[in-house]
């Protein structure tokens, strides 16, 4: 990918006809001065010698007129970095096809349109002794200037609507993924046939807060990493179900070229047949709201060997979570798995010593909710505290992660509550109110 670096510089230079002038051309008698524009290496420099400013200028003006032919002989036009990406999809390379065919129609129109008007202003300007001429109303004029652009627009929008139309056609899918948005991480549940959850997890980004706020250097995959990624098969068609929990996401992989609103209370849909297995990244695209940056999108597309043993190794991990439920833990299950689930889904908030960040994320060690009655505690995690950034996780975790997680609180940073959270206690908490 070729990067353009462009340097103009005007300043004094070591003028051979004053020797000992200043360098930089500040100090009298040396007013002489040079222009140096210089483009990925390859420089062109005028001197002004202590006269000629006209020249000197026109030197500049040209050099500059030359920026854009330079740039575009760089190939910096029609770089990976300033164009659309090409992707991997049959629709995004028809999205890629159908922008260039839409650009190159604006240009030839800009061209004429521009073209048309420099040229009428040079040629017929007033200094040259031409007089303007006066064709108001004129039927014929204003009807082709209405009808040409009309004509155009329509033939611009046929092959548009024919793209969009294959892009919502979400029929026919081999297999039904649904994309739940939340405060901030994606969840992925796959669906059975008739749509029941068969296992669902979530996307964490996992870029460390170090390389966000510089103290060590940023990864490769800045930003656009997580724990587990979304994984389907090659060459099937997938259909997705986009929603959200809470506020207003967008799922976008630019690879695909596709891209959703998830929207609270409504299910939008989407599809891809990727062709080629890879992993592969995006991003939430909502705008308001201060951390869809921080919840990226990654999808692994695996051969279809691959993700059937995936699948099948989820299906069992998922019936053993289930099972989880009803058991009965000790002490030290519950503080291991406890802080599996606080450092995963707590500690971006409450940190990893409980203190938390008063006044905004309440410390734990030693609140009176931690450290008080039990079954308050577990349905303030499940239903969170509404209006505040204490999400409702009883949606997002199991019954034992719950109480897990309840239990490792109860006890750490100095709580001793001296009690057992087990998952049935949480069934049975939550199930009062
Ligand atoms: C996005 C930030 C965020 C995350 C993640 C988060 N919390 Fe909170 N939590 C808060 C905020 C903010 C409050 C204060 C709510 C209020 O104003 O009452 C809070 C309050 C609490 C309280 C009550 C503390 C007190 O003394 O009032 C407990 C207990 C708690 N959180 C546990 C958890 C657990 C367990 C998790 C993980 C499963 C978690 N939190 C994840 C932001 C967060
Ligand atoms: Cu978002």
């Amino acid at each position: 990918m070729a990067t353009l670096r462009c340097e103009l510089r005007l300043g004094g230079y070591n003028c051979p006809a004053f020797p000992g002038a200043d360098r930089d051309g500040r100090s009298d008698p040396c007013p002489c001065q040079r222009a140096l524009l210089s483009i990925n290496g390859v420089s062109v420099s005028v001197n002004k010698h202590c006269t000629g400013t006209r020249r000197l200028r026109t030197a500049v003006g040209v050099m500059l007129a030359l920026l854009p032919g330079l740039a575009l002989s760089q190939g910096v036009i029609f770089d990976d970095e300033l164009n659309l990406r090409r992707g991997v999809t049959e629709i995004s390379q028809s999205v890629y096809d159908l922008h260039m065919l839409i650009l190159w129609v604006c240009v030839v129109i800009g061209v004429v349109v521009f073209g048309a008007m420099f040229w009428s202003i040079i040629h017929h300007r007033k200094s040259a002794g031409y007089k303007a001429a006066h064709f108001h109303e004129n039927t014929k004029l204003e009807s082709a200037w209405t009808v040409v652009p009309t004509i155009i627009l329509i033939a611009m929008a046929f092959p548009a609507t024919t793209e969009l139309v294959k892009m919502y056609d979400t029929g026919g899918e081999d297999m039904v993924v649904e994309v739940r948005g939340y405060q901030w991480k994606w969840q992925y549940k796959y669906l059975d046939e008739s749509r029941n959850n068969t296992f669902s997890f979530f996307s964490n980004l996992t870029t460390s807060m170090d390389e966000r706020h510089n103290r060590v250097a940023k990864g490769e995959h800045y930003l656009l990493e997580v724990d587990e990624p979304l994984r389907i098969p090659v060459n099937k068609k997938v259909r997705f179900l986009i929603t959200s929990e809470d506020t207003i996401h967008a799922w976008w992989v630019p690879d695909f070229g596709i891209k959703r609103d998830a929207v609270p209370g409504m299910v939008n849909d989407l599809w891809t047949v990727v062709p080629e297995p890879g992993v592969y990244r995006g991003q939430c695209t909502e705008l308001c709201g201060k951390d869809h940056g921080f919840m990226p999108v990654v999808v692994e597309v695996l051969s279809q060997e691959d993700f059937d043993s995936w699948y099948a190794d989820r299906l069992v991990a998922e019936k053993e979570r289930k099972e989880l439920e009803s058991m009965v833990f000790t002490h030290e299950q519950l503080m291991t798995q406890g802080e599996v689930v606080y450092t995963k889904f707590c500690a971006s908030c409450h940190q990893a010593n409980g203190q938390g960040v008063p006044p905004v994320f309440p410390s734990l060690a030693g609140s009176s909710v931690a450290t008080g009655a039990r079954d308050d505690h577990i349905r303030l995690i499940s239903n969170g505290v509404t209006g505040t950034a204490m999400q409702a996780f009883g949606g997002q975790l199991s019954k034992a992660e719950l109480a897990a997680v309840v239990h490792f609180e109860r006890h750490s940073w100095g709580n001793n509550a001296g009690d057992l959270t087990q998952p049935v206690d949480v069934a049975n908490a939550t199930a009062a109110n």
